[in-house]
């Protein structure tokens, strides 16, 4: 059972993340992508688009691309706060392909039903082919009421997540990693086959 009021608003970041006071455990899934700790410590609301951007050489070097079988997204519900109410459970789970200045094509756009501190997976059948370099992005809607990112207590280096109104030009960096993995297989390893190994980034370091 989650605690209730764990909330606590900080002034680091300005009006539109909050730390947790208790950290929460979201691991388990056997994600093969991740720059997240698998600890949710900051939410991140307001905030219509969220990102994370994949750089396949972070996790295997010469790994050319990845066969996506599956994303998986956490968010935080809490109905008694007006910042992260949600008028809806909806939101567009997007992959791009694109580098570290952006976004540049769209590969999928899925509608995700998104829940309280539990992975929403979307699946992609057949697989999506990725380049080395890729974006998830989830959409949400524009004001207050729309599913709440997590984030882990540190961003990792790059940064690799992100946040963007529509009104702003630049995605701008985020404090912590949003909960944001891929499941799937790389690319380009051992002659071109298709290399199923198992990295996790959060865990460097433990
Ligand atoms: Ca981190």
């Amino acid at each position: 059972m989650m605690p209730i009021l764990m909330l606590v608003s900080t002034l680091l970041t300005g009006e539109s993340e909050f730390q947790l006071e208790a950290p929460v455990q979201c691991g388990g899934t056997d994600a093969i992508l991740q720059y997240d700790d698998g600890t949710a410590q900051w939410l991140s609301y307001d905030r219509q688009f969220s990102a994370t951007w994949f750089h396949l050489e972070d996790f295997q070097a010469g790994a050319t691309g990845c066969q996506i079988q599956a994303t998986e997204y956490w968010f935080y519900h809490h109905v008694g706060s007006y910042h992260l109410y949600w008028d809806t459970s909806i939101f567009a789970a997007q992959v791009w392909s694109g580098g570290p200045s952006g976004p540049d094509e769209m590969i999928d756009c899925s509608s995700a039903t998104a829940v309280n501190f539990a992975p929403v997976f979307v699946d992609y059948i057949p697989p999506l082919q990725v380049p080395a370099d890729f974006w998830l992005i989830t959409r949400h809607s524009l004001w207050n009421g729309s599913p709440t990112p997590v984030m882990d207590i540190e961003a990792a280096p790059g940064p690799h997540s992100f946040w963007r109104n529509p009104d702003m030009t630049e995605w701008e960096p985020l404090i912590g990693d949003l909960l944001y993995r891929v499941h799937g297989n790389l690319l380009g390893l051992e002659e071109d086959t298709w290399g199923a190994i198992k990295v996790l980034f959060g865990a460097r370091g433990r």
